[in-house]
């Protein structure tokens, strides 16, 4: 007798190959990126990120907000990478009312004068830079880093940003810190695990204004 059920063959074969993908699926590697400026010394928040160049990158924003506090009439953190449909929370712990802005062109947004929690979080849908700012507190800055790669780091006070899950293959690297005036970029093959690189960047003067010393007393409201 000849076979006479050929779409069982066919659904037999199939899962036969779903099987035989998935043991070829590639092992994920990391990268371990130090960051120097041009007298060697480590370089923290510096956001790297690395965007796949031979295939497609699929991600899903966070379920949650992530929170860009105001304490000590500060932005906490200074710098904070997210992926595109990131949403952020911008939560006000101190006893005076902060009014938090950008006009950056990724993202432009103003929560009014407020105290406690925000009426609304922000969401971050396109990928950029953004510049926050305080119309009361001209020292308070931050930055908003919006990949389009769920692959990113930021480096800490030893200059080093180490990102995990890497399958292998082509990837454009690229640093951004608020003190350089383009990213630094290259591109790189991940063959190996960890794989490293070490970005020697020449950074701009420090624009952040230093609060007078008196500054937390909350005379301003
Ligand atoms: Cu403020």
């Amino acid at each position: 007798m000849k076979m006479s059920f050929p779409w069982l063959v066919g659904v037999a074969a199939a899962s036969f190959a779903a099987v035989a993908l998935a043991a070829a699926e590639p092992t994920v590697m990391g990268m371990r990126v130090e960051i120097v400026d041009t007298t060697g010394t480590p370089v923290d928040d510096a956001v790297t990120s690395l965007l796949p160049l031979d295939r497609s990158v699929t991600f899903a924003p966070p379920a949650e907000p992530v929170a860009i506090i105001q304490q000590g009439e500060e932005f906490q953190p200074y710098v904070t990478p997210v992926v595109t449909g990131t949403r952020v929370n911008f939560p006000n712990q101190d006893k005076v009312q902060h009014h938090v802005f950008s006009v950056s062109k990724a993202k432009k947004f103003d929560l009014q004068l407020y105290r406690g929690e925000p009426k609304e979080t922000v969401l971050f849908d396109q990928p950029g830079i953004v510049s926050l700012g305080c119309n009361i507190h001209d020292w308070m800055a931050a930055y908003v880093v919006v990949l389009a790669t769920p692959h990113f780091a930021k480096s800490g006070s030893s200059g080093v940003a180490a990102v995990s899950g890497l399958p292998p293959g082509r990837y454009r690297l690229e640093v951004w810190h608020p003190r350089l005036k383009v990213p630094e970029q290259r591109e790189v093959t991940i063959t190996a695990d960890p794989a490293t690189q070490v970005m020697k960047v020449t950074l701009g003067i420090d624009r952040r204004v230093r609060r007078a010393p008196d500054g937390g007393t909350g005379s301003y409201k």
